[in-house]
Protein backbone atom coordinates (compact mmCIF):
# COMPACT_ATOMS: atom_id res chain seq x y z
CA UNK A 1 0.00 0.00 0.00
CA UNK A 2 2.51 2.68 0.85
CA UNK A 3 4.42 1.53 -2.09
CA UNK A 4 1.61 2.60 -4.10
CA UNK A 5 0.76 5.58 -2.03
CA UNK A 6 4.77 6.91 -3.16
CA UNK A 7 4.28 5.92 -6.85
CA UNK A 8 1.31 8.30 -7.11
CA UNK A 9 2.95 11.21 -5.12
CA UNK A 10 5.81 10.88 -7.14
CA UNK A 11 3.69 10.87 -10.11
CA UNK A 12 1.76 13.78 -8.93
CA UNK A 13 5.09 15.76 -8.15
CA UNK A 14 6.88 14.69 -11.48
CA UNK A 15 3.18 16.04 -13.20
CA UNK A 16 3.58 19.59 -11.77
CA UNK A 17 7.30 19.68 -12.56
CA UNK A 18 6.66 18.95 -15.87
CA UNK A 19 3.60 21.46 -16.47
CA UNK A 20 5.63 24.01 -14.44
CA UNK A 21 8.83 23.93 -16.57
CA UNK A 22 6.60 23.81 -20.16
CA UNK A 23 4.31 27.02 -18.86
CA UNK A 24 7.92 28.82 -19.86
CA UNK A 25 9.37 26.52 -22.45
CA UNK A 26 7.29 26.58 -24.95
CA UNK A 27 7.34 29.97 -27.10
CA UNK A 28 5.10 30.15 -30.05
CA UNK A 29 4.57 32.74 -32.51
CA UNK A 30 1.01 34.11 -32.86
CA UNK A 31 0.57 34.31 -36.54
CA UNK A 32 -2.75 32.37 -37.94
CA UNK A 33 -2.40 28.98 -38.65
CA UNK A 34 -2.06 28.40 -42.05
CA UNK A 35 1.85 30.34 -41.26
CA UNK A 36 2.84 26.35 -39.39
CA UNK A 37 3.79 26.22 -35.84
CA UNK A 38 7.19 28.19 -35.20
CA UNK A 39 8.25 26.75 -31.47
CA UNK A 40 11.01 27.75 -29.57
CA UNK A 41 12.14 25.61 -26.38
CA UNK A 42 13.58 27.68 -23.29
CA UNK A 43 17.56 25.91 -22.46
CA UNK A 44 17.06 27.76 -18.75
CA UNK A 45 20.45 28.73 -18.95
CA UNK A 46 22.04 31.31 -21.07
CA UNK A 47 18.89 32.01 -22.68
CA UNK A 48 18.49 35.00 -25.27
CA UNK A 49 15.58 36.63 -26.75
CA UNK A 50 14.28 39.71 -28.80
CA UNK A 51 12.83 42.32 -26.90
CA UNK A 52 12.27 42.68 -23.04
CA UNK A 53 11.72 38.72 -22.60
CA UNK A 54 11.32 35.49 -24.60
CA UNK A 55 7.29 35.79 -24.22
CA UNK A 56 6.69 39.72 -25.14
CA UNK A 57 6.67 40.17 -28.40
CA UNK A 58 8.13 43.76 -28.27
CA UNK A 59 11.75 43.20 -29.85
CA UNK A 60 11.16 44.60 -33.68
CA UNK A 61 10.71 48.01 -34.49
CA UNK A 62 9.40 48.12 -38.51
CA UNK A 63 9.47 51.11 -40.45
CA UNK A 64 6.59 51.43 -42.82
CA UNK A 65 6.21 48.93 -46.45
CA UNK A 66 5.67 50.76 -49.01
CA UNK A 67 6.05 48.91 -51.98
CA UNK A 68 9.50 49.41 -54.13
CA UNK A 69 10.81 51.13 -51.46
CA UNK A 70 13.72 50.56 -48.54
CA UNK A 71 12.09 49.83 -45.47
CA UNK A 72 14.05 48.91 -42.10
CA UNK A 73 13.64 47.26 -38.87
CA UNK A 74 15.57 47.87 -35.51
CA UNK A 75 16.11 44.46 -33.66
CA UNK A 76 16.62 44.43 -29.82
CA UNK A 77 18.58 41.53 -29.18
CA UNK A 78 18.97 40.59 -25.33
CA UNK A 79 21.30 37.91 -23.53
CA UNK A 80 20.78 36.71 -20.22
CA UNK A 81 24.43 35.83 -20.01
CA UNK A 82 25.84 33.14 -18.07
CA UNK A 83 25.01 34.13 -14.92
CA UNK A 84 28.14 34.65 -13.46
CA UNK A 85 31.62 36.70 -14.09
CA UNK A 86 32.54 35.34 -17.00
CA UNK A 87 35.00 37.17 -19.54
CA UNK A 88 33.96 37.37 -22.70
CA UNK A 89 30.59 35.83 -22.20
CA UNK A 90 28.71 36.21 -25.37
CA UNK A 91 26.26 34.53 -27.36
CA UNK A 92 26.27 33.67 -31.09
CA UNK A 93 22.99 34.15 -32.27
CA UNK A 94 21.31 33.95 -35.65
CA UNK A 95 18.25 35.96 -36.87
CA UNK A 96 16.04 35.32 -39.45
CA UNK A 97 12.86 37.40 -40.86
CA UNK A 98 10.08 36.45 -43.18
CA UNK A 99 7.06 38.70 -44.75
CA UNK A 100 4.26 36.91 -46.47
CA UNK A 101 4.57 40.00 -49.19
CA UNK A 102 1.53 37.87 -51.62
CA UNK A 103 -0.72 37.40 -48.54
CA UNK A 104 -1.09 33.87 -49.15
CA UNK A 105 -0.84 32.72 -45.61
CA UNK A 106 2.21 31.10 -45.70
CA UNK A 107 6.01 32.15 -45.43
CA UNK A 108 8.12 30.94 -48.40
CA UNK A 109 11.06 29.74 -46.58
CA UNK A 110 13.25 31.25 -49.32
CA UNK A 111 11.60 33.70 -51.78
CA UNK A 112 10.27 35.41 -49.27
CA UNK A 113 13.33 35.46 -45.84
CA UNK A 114 13.89 39.55 -46.20
CA UNK A 115 16.80 38.98 -43.34
CA UNK A 116 19.09 36.94 -42.27
CA UNK A 117 22.72 37.80 -39.92
CA UNK A 118 24.39 36.30 -37.80
CA UNK A 119 26.63 37.91 -34.94
CA UNK A 120 28.17 37.75 -31.13
CA UNK A 121 26.02 39.81 -28.89
CA UNK A 122 27.37 40.82 -25.13
CA UNK A 123 25.05 40.38 -21.91
CA UNK A 124 22.61 43.02 -21.97
CA UNK A 125 20.62 44.37 -24.81
CA UNK A 126 22.27 44.90 -28.15
CA UNK A 127 20.38 47.23 -31.19
CA UNK A 128 20.62 46.03 -34.44
CA UNK A 129 19.47 48.23 -37.43
CA UNK A 130 19.22 46.71 -40.72
CA UNK A 131 17.22 47.49 -44.13
CA UNK A 132 15.24 45.14 -46.96
CA UNK A 133 13.94 46.51 -49.94
CA UNK A 134 10.01 45.76 -50.01
CA UNK A 135 8.93 44.42 -53.84
CA UNK A 136 6.16 45.73 -55.93
CA UNK A 137 3.81 42.88 -56.77
CA UNK A 138 0.95 45.58 -57.19
CA UNK A 139 -2.31 45.07 -55.66
CA UNK A 140 -1.95 41.67 -54.71
CA UNK A 141 0.51 42.67 -52.40
CA UNK A 142 -1.10 45.22 -50.72
CA UNK A 143 -2.74 45.48 -47.34
CA UNK A 144 -2.47 43.70 -43.97
CA UNK A 145 0.11 40.33 -43.89
CA UNK A 146 2.53 38.68 -41.12
CA UNK A 147 6.07 39.41 -40.31
CA UNK A 148 7.59 36.32 -38.29
CA UNK A 149 11.26 36.95 -36.73
CA UNK A 150 13.43 33.82 -35.29
CA UNK A 151 16.48 34.10 -33.02
CA UNK A 152 18.09 30.88 -33.34
CA UNK A 153 21.92 29.14 -32.01
CA UNK A 154 22.28 28.34 -35.55
CA UNK A 155 21.75 29.88 -39.09
CA UNK A 156 19.67 28.67 -41.91
CA UNK A 157 16.48 28.37 -39.81
CA UNK A 158 13.06 28.05 -41.59
CA UNK A 159 10.15 29.67 -40.73
CA UNK A 160 8.46 26.81 -39.36
CA UNK A 161 9.52 23.60 -37.05
CA UNK A 162 11.08 23.56 -33.33
CA UNK A 163 14.15 25.02 -32.15
CA UNK A 164 15.85 24.91 -28.30
CA UNK A 165 16.78 28.28 -27.87
CA UNK A 166 16.18 31.80 -28.51
CA UNK A 167 12.88 32.86 -29.72
CA UNK A 168 10.14 33.79 -32.43
CA UNK A 169 8.37 36.84 -32.69
CA UNK A 170 5.16 37.43 -35.26
CA UNK A 171 3.96 40.98 -36.45
CA UNK A 172 0.69 41.94 -38.26
CA UNK A 173 2.06 44.28 -40.26
CA UNK A 174 0.59 46.57 -43.68
CA UNK A 175 1.84 46.99 -46.92
CA UNK A 176 1.17 50.04 -48.34
CA UNK A 177 1.02 50.91 -52.27
CA UNK A 178 4.01 52.91 -53.75
CA UNK A 179 3.05 56.39 -54.50
CA UNK A 180 1.45 56.82 -58.13
CA UNK A 181 3.87 58.63 -60.59
CA UNK A 182 3.90 62.47 -60.84
CA UNK A 183 5.23 64.50 -63.54
CA UNK A 184 3.23 66.22 -66.89
CA UNK A 185 0.09 65.19 -67.62
CA UNK A 186 0.04 63.38 -71.16
CA UNK A 187 -3.64 63.81 -72.53
CA UNK A 188 -5.62 60.66 -73.31
CA UNK A 189 -5.45 59.89 -77.40
CA UNK A 190 -9.08 60.27 -78.20
CA UNK A 191 -9.00 63.78 -76.16
CA UNK A 192 -5.95 64.72 -78.33
CA UNK A 193 -8.58 64.08 -81.45
CA UNK A 194 -10.43 66.09 -79.90
CA UNK A 195 -8.48 69.33 -79.73
CA UNK A 196 -6.70 68.33 -83.21
CA UNK A 197 -10.56 68.60 -84.49
CA UNK A 198 -11.09 72.10 -82.97
CA UNK A 199 -7.89 73.53 -84.28
CA UNK A 200 -8.74 72.59 -87.28
CA UNK A 201 -12.27 73.91 -87.07
CA UNK A 202 -10.54 77.52 -85.65
CA UNK A 203 -8.55 77.68 -88.57
CA UNK A 204 -11.42 77.20 -90.79
CA UNK A 205 -12.83 79.93 -89.42
CA UNK A 206 -10.22 82.08 -89.69
CA UNK A 207 -9.55 81.15 -93.17
CA UNK A 208 -13.53 81.75 -94.20
CA UNK A 209 -13.37 85.24 -92.37
CA UNK A 210 -10.29 86.61 -94.60
CA UNK A 211 -12.33 85.60 -97.64
CA UNK A 212 -15.14 87.38 -97.12
CA UNK A 213 -12.86 90.72 -96.53
CA1 LIG B 1 10.39 38.91 -27.11
CA1 LIG C 1 3.58 33.99 -49.01
CA1 LIG D 1 7.62 35.69 -28.74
Amino acid sequence: MNFRKNLMLLFLVGLLISCAVNAHALLIGDAPASYGPAVHTDPGFGSFWFGSSNDADNGLAISTLEQGSIASIDFTIHYEGLGFPFPGDVVSAAVDVWIDWDIGGTFAPDAEKILSFVDDYGVGDTIVSKTFSVPNLGPAGVGMTWLRARLSPTPGTAPTGTIVGGEVEDYEVEVTAAPSPSGPVIPEPSTLGLIGVGILGLLGIGIRQRKKK
